[in-house]
């Protein structure tokens, strides 16, 4: 008998599966926390793999599967067989692992057969038994006792089998085999590191004959929010006596009802909010059976444009999630996933997507818990389709969406999300899926959720353009919803009459590698525009897997094309706020402080007037709010205080007087910290801080030291001119125009000579740039020395020097006309003034670098940290004094780039205790200190690989260009490129 395939046939997408339902684990009247009516069946199975489908039926097995537990092997369910050294990881991103041929997947198709026996006894038999998968990848065929019993494809939704029938007293068998690839995976296409197995939980439900088999809890509230009524629809099979119990969150009972359509009427309902997530608790009892159900009431609405969330104009802070673990892949336990939301929580975050499939159902129960708005999206996304003929082919990009052959699937994974998490709170928008271009398909699965939930909003993104044809029919979305818009283009979406819905960026801030830069820029339009409901950065996290450690104890991270497979996207999946391992990256703590829950202007400095602005968006500050005001001159705390009274509304402003008077003299800032007024049990402690402003109210001029003079001689010859004082002996390159070696106090505190400096390692958002960078030569440029000349002045010694730096075969870039005095005590002071061919694209950075001896470890810096800060990437971080070793300085990209500068300085020593470097300029200036140089990371893929430098490199820069986040939004901004055609770099360096 041939065994009937099924995974390539899109009319067959469940065999032996139930009708959907919500998620629930009932319980046995008796039962306390855990229910004994779910057995969970995770744990040890048997386990054989095989390279390719084909081989599943060997010669004379005649179609019929091997269930022969002997020569298995074991692995742990749930568990993705690539964690557990089956197969191979592959990371791609747009481009299908296989070729586009729905509904076609290779016959090389990998696959695992999965057994395990359990055990029922007479009075479970006497039950209804119900099978349930949370999450397989991709498809699944499936036995129970060697009997066929179903077939199911959807990855990351429930499908639950009925299995009463096919069960005998005593012990049975349950053999599932997992096929890698299946016309599913078409609509699968999701950014992620490929995965296989049974990856969520697997369990069996007991159920009296007579159950509630679905309910859907709807709630609607009053315009005035001072009335609720609960209506539970429900469906059963049999015909169970049922009574619904209505109790608060304290446990008190409030309402009692028995019959099929339990309803609850509430005078001034507790509503759910993401700052105040209330739920109360319906129980529903049958006979034989409890089911208790978590209800969060609120009102969601579009008015004029404008969401309202019970009546207000919420903000969305949001972030994409995927379900990624380095050693667990996709297989994440509800500890891991709290650490996610809690982390958010502690860094602002009110909201989720979960990009771009349904998370396990007990996610959206935690978020409902705690309080996050939640996109909550079908395991849908075809992107793939879009890349046939290089680049992004508009009509192409619709062909799954358009293909008849998806109608099923695409309208099977909507409901099957929809259904099944239709009782959370959290749920703000339903969301259809990713990138899969739009079609009649999309148009007939989102008229059944509009129908089936109007309660909550739609939301879907690639509907911005016809494509092969089709008339796009959007009336099923609430939302517009784009990704990686440019600033200007929300602008123009505001005014453009084209445009009449709330407009939401299901992906922003794309926080890959050193970045996001523009969190700020984005937060102002979200602040700006009533219509405009906020953004999810993408992504949360960085997705890699773990390899272990090096001999030298550093961590291996794995991403795209270290598994030797074909094709990849590298370290495209290395974008995330946190490190795989969930540290936080300094992006993070940039948008932590960018979404803060309070800012402040300063009002009127005479009198110390400043206005708090409330961003919460249902708390008010005297809920929350702690507030340390400190005011600082030239970096040193001159007053402070605590205030923990502050009391203005949600939304609202008010103004606080600091009693003391802010000085007038000096670099003067009022620094205003906010921090939890009271201990949250569940995410932080009293003190947490939730953000920071600090107002700069003024920075003063800096005056340039005078030069000492006194004995001072230059010698030159045809290659240096040699300078010499009392105490120290420089020489200057005649060839480089840099100092070559500088000895003071007679140690040489240059173990190489200095270099002109424009290169930076690039960051992930420079990728773009960098080609052209390349081009133009800024990663190897030669000097050429015009004109060098020396002069012994007035007691110090003036170098005057005109260069270029320009790259082999390339005219140069630019040209610097550059003054070195030296005074009596070996102060250099420099005054370079540069121009620029504006043909070529703007700079990294420009500005000089030092080879300092390793002892000097520590910089000594007044500008902004601790964390490192460009001029678009800084609202972490403050002015101020800081001392900091160069491994504090150094962000640990799992691939190198350009990290742990810091913007805004006026001064920085470089020192290792005794002797000191220390760089002055009346602008202010980046620098860096770092155990690698640039070089050498820009040449390696891996931070594992890095070898550290023989000296510390030591950089001080005029200036460093914005990071931004190119690497998949917008190109860096005008603004924060460093475009400049002529500047002037003056800086004084002494060496002591
Ligand atoms: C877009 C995707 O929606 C998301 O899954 C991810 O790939 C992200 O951006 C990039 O990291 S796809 C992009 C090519 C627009």
């Amino acid at each position: 008998m041939e065994f009937q395939k099924m995974h390539e046939n899109p009319d067959v997408l469940h065999v032996g599966t139930c009708q959907n339902r919500s998620y629930f684990l009932p319980k046995a009247p008796e039962d306390g926390e855990e229910s004994t009516r779910v057995c969970l069946l995770n744990g040890t199975w048997s386990f054989r793999y095989f390279d390719s489908f084909l081989d599943v039926f060997p010669e004379g097995s005649e179609g019929e599967i091997c269930f022969d537990e002997e020569d298995m092997d074991e692995i742990e369910v749930p568990s993705c067989w690539q964690n557990a050294g089956y197969d191979r990881h592959q990371y791609t991103n747009v481009r299908y692992p296989f070729p586009y041929d729905p509904p076609y997947v290779p016959d090389e198709n990998p696959c695992g057969l999965y057994l395990r026996r359990f055990y029922m006894n007479a009075e479970d038999l006497t039950q209804k038994i119900y099978l349930n998968f949370e999450g397989v990848d991709s498809c699944f065929y499936l036995w129970i006792n060697e009997q066929f019993a179903g077939y199911s494809q959807v990855s990351h939704s429930t499908s639950e089998f009925d299995i009463t029938d096919l069960l005998n007293e005593g012990e049975n068998s349950v053999a599932v085999l997992v096929v890698k690839w299946c016309d599913g995976s078409y609509l699968e296409d999701q950014d992620k590191l490929r995965m296989s197995g049974i990856f969520r939980d697997v369990y069996l439900i007991r159920r009296p004959l007579a159950h509630i088999r679905d309910y859907f809890v709807k709630t609607t509230v009053s315009d005035d929010l001072s009335h609720a009524d609960i209506r539970v629809e429900m469906d059963f099979i049999g015909l169970p006596d049922v009574t619904a119990e209505l109790y608060d969150a304290e446990g008190a009972l409030l309402e009692s009802t028995a019959g099929a359509e339990p309803n609850f009427a509430l005078e001034n309902p507790h509503l759910w909010n993401a700052e105040d997530p209330y739920q109360y608790t319906i129980v529903f009892r049958t006979a034989d059976e409890v089911i208790e159900q978590k209800v969060g009431i609120s009102k969601i609405e579009i008015r004029d444009s404008v969401l309202y969330f019970n009546n207000v104009k919420i903000k969305l802070r949001g972030v994409n999630r995927h379900d990624s673990d380095p050693v667990t892949g996709y297989t994440i336990s509800r500890e891991q996933a709290k650490r996610d939301l809690f982390l958010m929580k502690q860094h602002n975050i009110n909201a989720v997507r979960t990009s771009h499939y349904p998370n396990a159902p007990w996610f959206l129960q935690l978020c409902s818990e705690y309080g996050f708005y939640v996109i909550a999206e079908a395991d849908i996304e075809g992107h793939g389709a879009a890349v046939q003929t290089g680049g992004y082919g508009m009509d192409e990009y619709a062909d799954n969406a358009l293909n008849p052959i998806f109608d099923k699937a695409i309208m099977d994974r909507i409901q099957r999300s929809v259904i099944r998490d239709k009782n959370n709170a959290c749920v703000l928008m339903w969301s259809y899926g990713n990138e899969t271009g739009w079609g009649p398909s999309f148009e007939k699965a989102g008229a059944w959720v509009r129908e089936y939930d109007p309660s909550r909003l739609t939301h879907y993104e690639n509907t911005y353009y016809d494509a092969r044809g089709h008339k796009n029919d959007l009336s099923s979305l609430t939302t517009e919803s784009r990704m990686y818009s440019a600033p200007e283009w929300i602008d123009e979406y505001m005014v453009d009459p084209k445009y009449t819905k709330p407009l939401v960026l299901c992906e922003y801030i794309h926080a890959m590698g050193n970045g996001p830069g523009d969190a700020e820029q984005y937060q102002q339009l979200i602040m700006k525009y009533d219509r405009f409901m906020g953004g999810f950065v993408w992504e949360w996290c960085d997705h890699a897997v773990y390899g272990g450690t090096t001999p030298d104890n550093r961590d291996i991270f794995r991403y795209g094309g270290d598994f030797g497979e074909y094709p990849h996207d590298g370290n495209f999946c290395m974008d995330g706020l946190v490190y795989p391992d969930r540290t936080p990256h300094t992006g993070l703590l940039e948008y932590k402080n960018v979404i803060r829950p309070v800012r402040a202007a300063l009002v009127n400095r005479e009198t110390g007037e400043i206005q708090l602005t409330n961003y919460r968006d249902f708390t008010n500050t005297e809920e929350f709010l702690t507030l340390s005001w400190e005011i600082q001159q030239d970096g040193d705390t001159v007053a402070c205080g605590v205030m923990d009274d502050i009391k203005i509304a949600p939304h609202e402003s008010g103004v606080i007087t600091l009693p003391d008077a802010i000085p007038t003299e000096g670099d003067v800032a009022v620094l205003l910290q906010y921090s939890a007024k009271k201990n949250d049990s569940v995410f932080f402690e009293k003190g947490h801080p939730l953000g920071f402003d600090q107002l700069i109210v003024s920075r003063e001029a800096r005056k340039e030291e005078a030069l000492r003079k006194g004995v001072v001689v230059a010698e030159e010859d045809s290659r240096a001119v040699t300078v010499t004082g009392d105490s120290f002996r420089y020489v200057f390159s005649k060839t480089e125009g840099v100092f070559t070696s500088m000895v003071k106090n007679n140690m040489n505190i240059m173990t190489r000579p200095m270099t002109w400096n424009v290169w930076r390692a690039p960051t992930d958002n420079d990728q773009f740039v960098r080609k052209e960078w390349e081009q133009a030569g800024y990663n190897e440029p030669a000097i050429k020395v015009y004109a060098c000349n020396a002069k012994e002045e007035d007691g110090v010694v003036v170098i005057d020097c005109k260069l270029s730096l320009a790259a082999v075969y390339r005219r140069p870039f630019l040209h610097l006309d550059c003054r070195f005095t030296v005074d009596a005590e070996g102060k250099v002071r420099a005054e370079i003034n540069g121009k620029r061919d504006m043909e070529r694209p703007f700079l990294p950075r420009f500005g000089l670098r030092m080879f300092l001896p390793k002892s000097f470890d520590t910089a000594e810096y007044y500008g902004y940290g601790p964390y490192e800060s460009y001029c678009d990437k800084h609202h972490a971080s403050s002015l101020g004094h800081f001392a900091q070793t160069a491994d504090d300085l150094f962000e640990d990209y799992v691939k190198p780039q350009e990290n742990g500068s810091h913007f805004g300085c006026a001064r920085v020593t470089i020192t290792d205790g005794a002797g000191a470097v220390t760089v002055t300029s009346p602008e202010d200036f980046s620098f860096n200190l770092s155990h690698y140089t640039q070089e050498e990371m820009t040449e390696k893929m891996h931070n594992y690989e890095l070898t550290e430098s023989p000296d510390n490199v030591f950089c001080f820069d005029c200036k460093m260009s914005g990071v931004g986040s190119n690497s998949c939004g917008p190109r860096l901004a005008k603004a924060m490129q460093f475009d400049d055609e002529t500047f002037t770099f003056k800086f004084d360096l002494t060496v002591e």
